[in-house]
């Protein structure tokens, strides 16, 4: 995973100071780009230990179509709990205390984190005992899941990652094997806008590859995940259609490291790559029904991990 530090060494010696939307302040670079072989191994960091299991666990849920969070919550996966949380706090029926702002200050107030966590955990438990709580105030609006599997059209809906399936299997040579996340017409309903906004399939000799753009990138807690994702994605797409794979290539348009990672990414820059893992997939399960726990890495042997906050 050298492509990987010289990313971050590329941003730490060329990224220009920007202050973005989460008021934490970056170092941020605009156009960049990595390949990854994925004949070479699973691109899974070891410069820190990485969870897979959550890496594995999103994809899947993005897979299913679903954009609720009460199966993350219920896979024990955090990492989308603030953008759920956030749509209860802003809503009419919470009448707790005062959320506003709680990414930033949790950050930076241990009073008013106690606070937050008292209030997240309230709130998780809501969504996985209460259904109509959890309809409500868990779902995180057409995200990817939505815009993958059932994009909204005049006739109907369009299921994007069945449409690239069977396009991959008719015609490999084509070369509109597309998914989009990015819909502008309802950018402004999701909880988050996509990060990972297009991705385009392509295959020769045999092997599958896949081209993301990610208009976004954070860096050390965002890119990890990515580029495990879609070598899983790849990987899983792969088994289906009946092909090798071949690469994934990240493109990246604002990659930034936001202000209170760059020590976290000195410390692993300190650190030397270790051999990388590789990938097990359980046979005889079609890709939308497999679970996190039909998917596994062997032989990851990574650096210890570091903490970092996320912004929100
Ligand atoms: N928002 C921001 N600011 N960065 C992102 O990378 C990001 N995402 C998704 C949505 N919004 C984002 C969510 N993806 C972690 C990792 C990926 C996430 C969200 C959070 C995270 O905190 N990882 C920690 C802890 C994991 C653990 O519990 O082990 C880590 O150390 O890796 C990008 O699509």
């Amino acid at each position: 995973m050298r492509q990987y530090l010289d990313l971050c060494k590329h941003i730490l010696e060329n990224g220009t100071v920007k202050e973005d939307r989460t008021g934490t302040g970056t170092i941020s670079v605009f156009g960049y780009q990595m390949r990854f072989d994925l004949q070479q191994g699973f691109p899974l960091l070891t410069t820190k230990k990485t969870a897979f299991r959550l890496i594995a666990s999103e994809l899947l849920w993005f897979l299913k179509g679903d954009t609720n969070v009460k199966t993350l919550i219920e896979d024990r996966n955090p990492i989308w709990d603030e953008w759920g949380f956030q749509r209860y706090v802003e809503s009419d029926e919470y009448d707790g205390p005062d959320m506003s702002d709680f990414g930033r200050r949790s950050q930076k107030d241990e009073q008013f984190a106690v606070i937050y966590r008292e209030q997240m955990d309230i709130y998780k438990k809501r969504i996985l005992s209460d259904e109509q709580f959890a309809e409500k105030y868990g779902d995180l609006g057409p995200i990817y899941g939505r815009q993958w599997r059932s994009w909204a059209s005049p006739e109907g809906s369009v299921d994007q990652i069945q449409n690239l399936i069977d396009g991959l299997k008719r015609n490999p040579d084509s070369r509109r094997h597309i998914v989009s996340a990015w819909n502008p017409a309802e950018v402004e309903d999701m909880a988050l806008p996509p990060c990972h906004a297009l991705f385009q399939f392509y295959v020769a000799d045999g092997k599958l590859s896949c081209q993301l753009y990610q208009r976004s990138a954070d860096v050390f807690l965002g890119v990890p995940f990515n580029i495990a994702s879609y070598a899983l994605l790849v990987h899983l797409i792969a088994k289906e259609c009946g092909y090798d794979v071949g690469e994934f290539i990240h493109t990246i348009g604002d990659g930034h490291i936001y202000s209170n990672h760059v020590e976290q990414v000195k410390e692993q820059l300190s650190r030397e790559p270790r051999p990388l893992p590789t990938l097990r997939i359980e046979d005889g399960k079609s890709i939308f029904d497999m679970t996190y726990e039909d998917i596994k890495v062997e032989g990851y042997d990574p650096h210890p991990k570091i903490k970092a906050p996320i912004a929100v």
